[in-house]
């Protein structure tokens, strides 16, 4: 478990240091770890407010992120005990949680949680680069148990895929919305190469294009008509 090798580098550090035969690098600059769960941010794309109660909860318990977002987590104890926000996999959290049962006076520190005093406030801010289900919850003895707990869905963003086709502009007739592409075999269509009139699909698509432009396009055929979808000059 990732959580006990930290440990054991943790202890182990200062003897490391006394042998003095590596320089030691400060850990407040070590690079950001990537985890499972996404990685330290730096500049947050979206704040979130996460309030820690007595009741053992959080409020809101459930948070949904897209894949790529940078959060803020202000996270507010309005109790009257410690409380902790750490946010990992499920599976982490809980192998964590067991340890914390067992060393119930372990301290611990890492980017992805904040341990806040009743009355302030802690800050997490965290790239969520994976996509899948997260949880955050507090570790402290019997609280996790208790179902101080939260989920985050971490919805994946569809790769943007480029147009398949490949052609050259031979005319454009902005006015009927219409393009002649000088064009390579039409993948989806089962075409071979040829030359051929498109009509656009929306208004704005030719918007920029000019003869001579090199172009990656997608095609379909609506109705007997072949419509180009999607078009993109190339460099
Ligand atoms: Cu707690």
């Amino acid at each position: 478990m990732k959580f006990i090798l930290t440990l054991i580098a943790l202890l182990a550090a200062p003897l490391a240091e006394a042998h003095g035969d590596k320089p030691h690098t400060p850990v407040a600059h070590a690079p950001a770890e990537q985890t499972g769960w996404g990685i330290a941010g730096t500049v947050a794309t979206r704040t979130v407010q996460v309030d820690l109660l007595d009741t053992m909860r959080f409020s809101p318990d459930r948070i949904e992120v897209a894949e790529g977002e940078t959060i803020r987590f202000v996270i507010r104890n309005r109790g009257r005990m410690l409380h902790e926000m750490v946010v990992g996999t499920p599976a982490e959290l809980a192998g964590h949680a067991a340890l914390m049962a067992r060393f119930p006076d372990m301290e611990h520190d890492a980017p992805y949680m904040a341990h806040v005093a009743p009355g302030q406030s802690g800050e997490i801010v965290w790239t969520f680069n994976r996509a899948g289900e997260f949880e955050y919850a507090c570790l402290l003895p019997g609280h996790y148990e208790a179902g101080m707990r939260g989920r985050i869905e971490v919805k994946a963003v569809a790769a943007a895929q480029p147009p398949v086709n490949e052609g050259v502009v031979r005319k454009v007739d902005r006015v009927a919305g219409k393009v002649t592409l000088k064009h390579g075999p039409l993948v989806t269509l089962d075409m071979p190469p040829m030359t051929m009139v498109f009509r656009a699909s929306q208004a704005g698509l030719l918007d920029g294009l000019k003869a001579g432009d090199r172009v990656r396009f997608d095609a379909e055929l609506d109705g007997g008509a072949y419509v180009v979808t999607r078009i993109e000059r190339l460099p």
